[in-house]
């Protein structure tokens, strides 16, 4: 075992918190943003029950045999029937060595993602690549614009950083940043582009814009403008739900100041995810956020690993299914590594469904939902006992985390999982741990500054507001305080405006194109009146949700849909 005492925060969050091992009690280390705290997920994430052993039609064996059973299950089936499909449930570097043995042995795999994907499209359109300003930026700015991102709840550390600055909150619900806010625009769902084109109208009619960045850092401006003026102010208002009197009051606040905007997935998870926010970019740009001299700017999950060589990656002529369109029943094997699809997928029916098909493999620490459904169960060892690498997608911040702990008996780490299949095969040998280790550890990424900023030239998105009657409802989720996705302490309820009619207790039937389920009611004024709010991780809402992907990057779509509700 090493004796460095560094343990990073495995859990898919922007923070990366790095922690220390003090006799056995593990700390928020004091360096940079962790700033000694970790959060009430990681508390949970140490006290998991993990897997105690591998298990094959619900018996417990050996991890021996559990291995012997993966083989053979692999040398009998055809390499294309096969998928290899892998979450978020640990975000360290090192995760990623089972895909290198599945792409040399032919498996389909997964394009697009389940989270961010829509977003990072339209911002890599504009920009060429999706990274976020340095930190100080952040830090020198005046006004945070805290836009479909939840932020003191799923960035707490980035966001204690900022707390004493001056918010607004662009969100459909009264998120505790909006209450925490100057200024709450309780915008509509799926609007968001079009109050990117409100804003800039107005930002032209107060001479706010930056016509020096314009000039010299950016193409298409005036197109834009164009596109932003075609519109009366007053159907502005009508479809986004905001007033000009709110709008005025945002010019007001941020008029000679320099200004963040914390932008989050909100505003995407829909089929036109990458315009939406390519119209919010356009609309920093428009303001000159975007220049690299001066603090502020916009930021959002930003590709962590920019600039990094994988170390594991390995090409292959694998066909590439979009990750919120796999249909398990399509492949005779289903390996599934740190995920629980059953929850966090779209379209839990059809998820369950094909799993139910197929002969399932779970490679994971905990036994969820998804396991309820696998063949075969192999345990991976606890980030405790493994050597890795994380880095932060909400700022540049790297974590490291040394070996604390001897792994328990019969589970494996997933590399160890993968040189194995790889010996087996007699394939092409991973790099050695270490080597990969030290690479990411050492490795200092030169950020490239903005060149050139290219507006968007044409928008079409069909609203959802279109079909939006009295009787349906928004789709809203958003991430919880005390869990972490599908992980640890979940409810299953939908919260509801008080004017709805229904009383808390209530068991109502929710149905969409797509599916239904059943729900218990919890009142909540801090949800807009025509929305209903489920916490991510929410067993029932997927349920309800399209396993389509968006427009333009194979990813999930979660609320592009109208729900109905009734008592059941
Ligand atoms: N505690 C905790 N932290 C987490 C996670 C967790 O599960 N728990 N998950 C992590 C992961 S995987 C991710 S990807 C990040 C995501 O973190 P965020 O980017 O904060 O994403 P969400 O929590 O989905 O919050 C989206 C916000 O958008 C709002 N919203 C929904 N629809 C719209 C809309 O149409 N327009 C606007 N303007 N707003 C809208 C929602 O009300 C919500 O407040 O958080 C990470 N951090
Ligand atoms: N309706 C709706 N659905 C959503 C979202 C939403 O906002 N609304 N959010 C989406 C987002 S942003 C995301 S990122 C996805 C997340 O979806 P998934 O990637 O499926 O993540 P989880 O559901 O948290 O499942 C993670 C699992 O990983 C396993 N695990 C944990 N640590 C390890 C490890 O070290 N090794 C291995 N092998 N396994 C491990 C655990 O068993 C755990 O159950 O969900 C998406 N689903
Ligand atoms: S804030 Fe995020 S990175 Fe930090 S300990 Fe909590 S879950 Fe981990
Ligand atoms: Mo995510």
């Amino acid at each position: 075992m090493n004796s460095n005492k560094k343990v990073a925060c495995p859990l898919d969050c922007y923070d990366a918190c790095q922690g220390e091992n003090n006799d056995g009690i593990i700390k928020g280390s004091n360096e940079d943003i962790t700033n000694k705290k970790l959060c009430v997920n990681f508390a949970s994430l140490l006290k998991e029950d993990n897997l105690k052993s591998a298990k094959y039609k619900n018996e417990d064996i050996s991890l021996e045999k559990a291995l012997d059973i993966l083989e053979e299950k692999l040398k009998s089936t055809e390499a294309e029937k096969s998928i290899y499909y892998n979450g978020s449930g640990n975000l360290g570097l090192m995760q990623s060595a089972p895909k290198n043995f599945f792409t040399q042995y032919g498996s389909a795999l997964t394009k697009g993602s389940l989270c961010d994907g829509g977003g990072g499209a339209g911002i890599e359109a504009s920009r060429g690549a999706v990274i976020n300003p340095s930190i100080d930026k952040l830090l020198d700015a005046d006004v945070i614009i805290v836009w479909g991102r939840n932020f003191s709840v799923t960035s707490s550390h980035l966001y204690n950083q900022v707390k004493d600055k001056t918010f607004i909150t662009i969100d459909p619900i009264t998120t505790p940043i909006a209450k925490k806010s100057e200024l709450h625009m309780k915008v509509n769902p799926k609007t968001d582009y079009e109050l990117a084109l409100f804003l800039t109208r107005l930002a032209f009619m107060n001479r706010a814009e930056d016509e020096e960045f314009l000039e010299e850092y950016t193409e298409g401006s005036d197109w834009f403008f164009d596109i932003a003026k075609n519109r009366p102010l007053v159907s502005y208002e009508a479809t986004t739900g905001v007033s000009l009197d709110e709008a005025y009051k945002l010019f007001d606040m941020v008029e000679g100041k320099s200004v963040a905007i914390m932008l989050g997935l909100g505003v995407q998870k829909y089929l036109e995810g990458s315009q939406i926010t390519r119209c919010i970019d356009g609309f920093a740009a428009y303001m000159g956020y975007h220049n690299p001299n001066t603090a502020g700017g916009l930021w959002y999950l930003s590709d962590s690993g920019y600039g990094y060589d994988k170390q594991f990656a390995i090409k292959g002529k694998n066909k590439k299914i979009a990750v919120p369109e796999v249909d398990f029943g399509n492949y005779e094997l289903s390996f599934i590594q740190g995920a629980n699809p059953v929850v966090s997928a779209p379209n839990t029916q059809t998820v369950i469904d094909g799993l139910k098909k197929s002969f399932v493999v779970f490679f994971g620490t905990t036994y969820n939902d998804t396991c309820e459904y696998a063949d075969l169960i192999i345990p991976s060892c606890s980030f405790l006992s493994k050597k890795d690498v994380r880095l932060s997608y909400g700022n540049r911040h790297k974590s490291l985390s040394y070996i604390q702990k001897d792994k328990k008996e019969g589970t494996i780490s997933e590399y160890e999982l993968a040189s194995y299949l790889i010996e087996k095969f007699d394939y092409q040998a991973l790099c050695s741990e270490d080597e990969a280790f030290e690479y990411y550890k050492d490795k200092e990424v030169e950020y490239p500054t903005l060149e050139i900023f290219e507006f968007i030239e044409d928008i079409e998105v069909e609203p959802l507001y279109k079909d939006k009657t009295e009787d349906n409802f928004y789709l809203i989720t958003a991430k919880s305080k005390s869990s972490l996705n599908s992980q640890f302490k979940v409810d299953n309820n939908v919260y509801l405006h008080e004017s709805t009619g229904y009383s808390n207790g209530d068991i109502v039937k929710i149905s969409s194109k797509y599916g239904e389920a059943q729900f218990t009611v919890s009142l909540s004024n801090d949800i807009k009146e025509s929305c209903a709010f489920f916490f991510a991780g929410n067993k029932n809402t997927n349920y309800l949700t399209p396993n389509k992907e968006d427009e333009d990057s194979n990813s999930a779509m979660f609320q592009e849909v109208l729900i109905n509700i009734e008592l059941s």
